[in-house]
Formats: structure tokens, sequence, C-alpha cells
């Protein structure tokens, strides 16, 4: 898709029918007018057979945010200067506009030859001195006259050229269509339209149709371009989508069709000045144009190169976008601005502003996903491709790990577990009985943001968990004072695993619930019904001397093949039971449950 630019009346659209045999100019006012108000589209087939399309802008100063709704998807310019009236005021800000676009291919298209022949050499020398910090700066020129067809060869030639030479834009990348158009065709119903620029769109495709207040799912029911239907489009194409069930006024100019979910929505960007006035200059409200949006933006500047801007309303934005500010008083532009961060942290305290402006001048205009991945120590993959921080290749840098859908700082991660150590070894030496740092206190503890990190970390540190405690590796965990109570309650149910202590036992040595719930805990003792405390060995111990009886057995023949009191023997049972290790059959008789080896 070529773009035009160029002064009022140079001859932009004049230029676009000769080309193509079509009217660019669509409204019959601005036939009358013999100017163009908004934008127009235009196609054709060149020499070599590559169909281009056009979209004609109007010149006037009064739609200079047209005039950038129709530059800001253009990958190619076709910048019109008229030779009788030469380099004029909107030529500057048209040039300002392709400087901030940071559109690099096109060509340099002098009008009117037949009116000015003898000035157009001088007028070419004076676009290449005004276009020379553009990315038209090596643009080819051709002088034409779209009155006496003179040089219109020529610029069919030199359009192939230059079309030719723009690198193939991605097809796989996800989709963002820009809306220029939307209207209404009897049987048809809603068509939207925009330029394909990256991406490919079928038939058929749910997308995202991104409004001024709300997201929501759009089908594509039928593709054209250039007046044909096709049923999948490539870029860079003119597209008009026929959508289901929308009505046409719901979809507006600015609007955007997405690829679903991959898109983040953002009404604060950190950005970079890439040309124009330095920053602390401007004023601190404008608008801010990116592909055929216009949003009103209120600057907090950092310094002369870098600001934030808190949009009107959120728009799909990523990493590296590029950004027209025009300032709505003066109608100018003030200049272009490349997005830093999509997705900037809050400036809440003190001194917060100038740490961000520090940061932000370090940061390279790639995007640094180190920088974000650090900053927030674990980032979900997803949302860094939303932020568009993955390359290609999913390749993290050095010092960031992948684990599960998260990227890790590395050194973040080796701190977390370092603090979790140390936490968990302060509560131990604090606490002896407290079993453990839960892992709610952990994560409150490192603000991890994943249960899935948390459990990483555990192991990092070289901690252990169980039931939801965290504690020291190998705890056969010290248990403080209790410590010789509990080695003295051990040594005696070694010698008599089923005679358990009686409370007063527990009393005298100062067993309490809390001491034998840390006991527990700590995997050296098991707690039944009734105060029964035994070995954490006495159940599988009570199977091998209950398999050896007939089965089944009563109540009884247990008490006295174990050796115990009635006291031990139910809650033992019961615990078996339970265990699914032996079934009660009725009140008396119980039978150990025999288990097929597989
Ligand atoms: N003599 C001569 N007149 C031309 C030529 N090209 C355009 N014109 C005339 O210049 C006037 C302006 O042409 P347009 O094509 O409307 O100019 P434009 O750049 O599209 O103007 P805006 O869209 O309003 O910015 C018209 O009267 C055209 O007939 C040319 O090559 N030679
Ligand atoms: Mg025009």
């Amino acid at each position: 898709m070529v773009a035009t630019a160029g002064h009022v009346d140079h001859g932009k659209s004049t230029l676009i029918r000769a080309l193509t045999g079509m009217e660019p100019d669509r409204w019959e006012e601005e036939r009358r007018r013999g100017l163009t108000i908004d934008l127009g589209f235009a196609w054709t087939t060149l020499p070599s057979g590559r169909e281009v399309s056009f979209v004609d802008v109007p010149g006037h100063q009064r739609f200079l945010a047209n005039t950038l709704a129709g530059l800001g998807p253009a990958p190619v310019i076709c910048f019109v200067v008229a030779a009788d009236e030469g380099w004029q005021e909107q030529s500057g800000d048209h040039r300002d506009a392709i400087a901030a676009l940071d559109i690099r291919h096109g060509l340099l298209v002098i009008t009117k030859a037949d009116r000015a022949s003898a000035r157009a050499e001088a007028v070419v020398a004076r676009a290449r001195e005004e276009l020379a910090e553009t990315g038209l700066h090596d643009a080819p020129a051709v002088v034409v006259s779209a009155n006496t067809g003179d040089g219109l060869v020529e610029l069919r030639d030199a359009l192939d050229n230059v079309l030719a030479r723009v690198p193939p834009p991605a097809t796989h990348a996800r989709l963002r269509l820009w809306v220029d158009r939307s209207f209404t065709i009897t049987g048809a119903g809603t068509i939207v339209t925009g330029t394909l620029t990256s991406g490919t769109m079928s038939r058929g495709d749910v997308l995202q149709l991104f409004g001024i207040d709300r997201i929501r799912a759009v089908t594509v029911r039928g593709l054209q371009s250039h007046g044909e239907f096709r049923a999948g489009l490539v870029p860079v194409t003119r597209v008009a989508l026929n959508l289901r069930a929308i009505p046409h006024e719901e979809v507006h100019r600015g609007d955007a069709l997405l690829t679903p979910d991959v898109w983040l929505s953002t009404r604060t960007v950190d950005v970079r000045r890439t040309t124009g006035d330095p920053l602390t200059k401007v004023p601190t409200q404008l608008f801010a144009h990116i592909g055929t949006s216009a949003v009103p933006a209120r600057l907090r500047t950092f310094d002369d190169d870098h600001t934030r801007l808190v949009l009107d309303r959120p728009l799909p934005l990523v990493l590296g976008d590029r950004l027209v500010l025009r300032d709505p008083g003066s109608r100018r532009i003030v200049g272009g601005a490349q997005v830093l961060d999509a997705d900037p942290p809050a400036l809440r305290r003190r001194g917060d502003g100038a740490r961000r402006a520090a940061s932000l001048a370090e940061m390279h205009s790639g995007g640094d996903v180190s920088v974000e991945v650090s900053r927030r120590g674990a980032v979900e993959e997803t949302r860094l491709r939303r932020l568009g921080l993955v390359g290609e290749d999913g390749v993290p840098p050095k010092e960031v790990r992948i684990l599960g859908a998260w990227w890790v700082h590395q050194p973040t991660f080796e701190a977390w577990a370092q603090r979790l150590h140390t936490a968990v070894r302060e509560l131990s030496q604090r606490d002896p009985l407290a079993g453990g740092l839960s892992r709610g206190a952990a994560a409150d503890l490192l603000a991890v943001p994943d249960v899935i990190l948390l459990d990483a970390v555990v192991r990092e540190a070289g901690l252990e968990q169980a039931g939801g405690q965290i504690r020291l590796p190998g705890a056969r965990a010290d248990l403080g004072p209790a410590e010789a109570a509990i080695s003295e309650l051990e040594s005696r149910l070694t010698s008599a695993p089923f005679h358990a202590p009686e409370a007063y036992d527990l009393q005298s040595l100062s067993l309490g619930a809390r001491e034998l719930a840390a006991a527990e805990r700590a995997g050296r003792l098991v707690r039944l019904r009734d105060g029964v405390v035994l070995l954490p060995t006495a159940p599988s111990l009570a199977m091998r001397a209950l398999s050896q009886l007939e089965q089944p057995f009563t109540t009884s023949q247990a008490r006295q093949v174990l050796n115990t009191t009635r006291r031990v023997v139910i809650p033992l049972l019961e615990h078996l039971d339970a265990r699914g290790w032996t079934r009660r059959i009725d009140a008396g008789h119980r039978e150990v449950v025999r288990r097929d080896r597989t």
C-alpha cells in the first residue's frame, strides 16, 4: 500500500486518478471544492504485474488528523511536490509525520511539470534537502504531468522498483488491523476496511474488535481486496471485511481488529522521542496518533527524550510502536515517539520519576526483556509476548530461566531462595514446635506471583515441605524443650509398641497437645483417637501380627496378640480400618484386607 503525501493542491489526487483511473475523492463535496477532505482509495496493476493500492490523503492543514490516519499504516509513500509552487508548509508537516512514523520506502514525485518544467530540478533539490533526515532521503525522484501524461510511464516503473525493495512483511505475525472506514452495503451488512500490514486473514476468522469503549469478538463473514472476493489475504494489502452481527455505527476509524487474546490493552506508555522538539518544550496535552487512531494524551515528561503518555482511552499498543504527537492547538506535528514500555510501573513515591527517567535512558529501543523480568522477578511468558518482548526464537536471555509458564530472573530467584531459607531457619530456632513456615506466609514474604514458583524456590533453597509447611531438610525437627520427653517416650514405645502412655504419663513428661502435635508433624509419633499416642511404625507392626490370626478375628484376639488394652486396641483397629488395611465385618469381627500384588 502506498499513501500519498504533500501540500494542499499539489496534485496528489489527480496523480492517483491518472495512475489508476479511479476517483480517490469519494465525496461530492470534495469533488465540488476540488479538495480532498478524507482518505481516498484506489488501486492498479503495475507493468510487472504487481498490484498496488493507494491511500490518498488530504493536504489541507485542517484535515491533518485524516492525513495521519492515511499515513499511519502506510509502509510506502508517494511524496508529491508541485513544480510550480515547490516545497510548502504542509510538505513540511507531512515530512515530519513520515519521520515520526519511520517510513523508509517511497518516491518523490514532482507534479505539474507542464506548468514549470524549468523549476523541476530545483524543486527536487529542495525536497531532497528537506527529506534528508527521513527514511525517504534516497527516494528516487520522478517528474510528471498528469495533464499531459508526461513521466507517468517512468513513475509506474519507479513505483515497481520501490515496491520490489520493500522487505516482505511477516505473514505469521499476530494481526492488528487499524480500521479506516466502516459502512454498510445493502444485503451484505457491515463492511470495515483497513490496510493489512502484517499477519494473514481468512474468511471465517474470529477476531477481537478493539473499540472505543469495549473489546468484542467478531467473525469475518467475507473478505475482499481490490473489489474481489478472497478466501484469505496476506500483507501488505487493502482489505474490506464483511462482519457479522455488528452495526456499522459501532465500528470506527481508529478501532483495531486483533488476533484474539494476544494484545495488551494499555492506557499508559513510556516513550522515547525519535523526532521533533525536545519533550520538555512541548505542550503537556497532545494528540497521539498511531495506525488510524488519534487519542488525546497527557504527558508526564521525564526529560527531553522521555515521557509517560497517559491516553484518554486504552489502545492495543506494543513495544516499538511509533506514535505521532500532534498539537491540536497549533495544528502542528510536534514530533515522533517510540514505545519503550507498554505497561510501565506506577510512579507513587518521591523519586520514582527520577529513577524511571534513569532506567528509560538506559533502555534500548528494542525493549529489554531482562529489565522487564528483573523488575518484576517473574513474568508470565504470555504477558511478555503481549508486550512484544519475546523474540521469534522464544529464547530467554542469559539471566532469565523458564519455570513452567514463567520467565524468572535468576538473581531474584536465588535471592528468594536465600530469604526463604533464612526465614525458615529463624522460625525453627525461635519456635521449634511451629513445624515450619506455612506456604501462605512464605508466599507473602517473597511476594512470588504463583505457587508453582514457590515450589521451585523451596527446592532451590534446599528446603522440604509437607502438609503445607516448609521446613529445614531432614527435619528430625529438633523439638526444643520437648525433645528430651519425646525421646523418652520413643524409647518406652520401642520396647512396648502398643503400650500407649496414659494421660498421667504424658502429664509427668510435660507433653501437652502442642508438643505432641509438633512431634507428630515431625513424623515421630502418631496420635489416634482418645489420646492414644504410638510410634509411626505401630500400625504396620500391628498388621504383621494381625495377619497371623485366623480370619476373621475378634477385637479380643487382636488385643491379646498385640499385648495391649481395649483403650488402645479399639482406636488402633479403627485407624487400620480407615487406612483400608483391615475391614470391620460386624460388631465383633474384622479381617485383614488382602491386596493382590499387581
Ligand atoms: N497543469 C496541471 N494541473 C494539475 C496537475 N495535477 C493536478 N493539477 C491541478 O491541480 C489542482 C489540485 O489537484 P488535486 O489533485 O486536487 O490536488 P491534491 O494534492 O489532491 O489536493 P488536496 O487533496 O486538497 O491536498 C487541480 O485543479 C488539478 O487539476 C498537472 O500535472 N498539471
Ligand atoms: Mg487530493
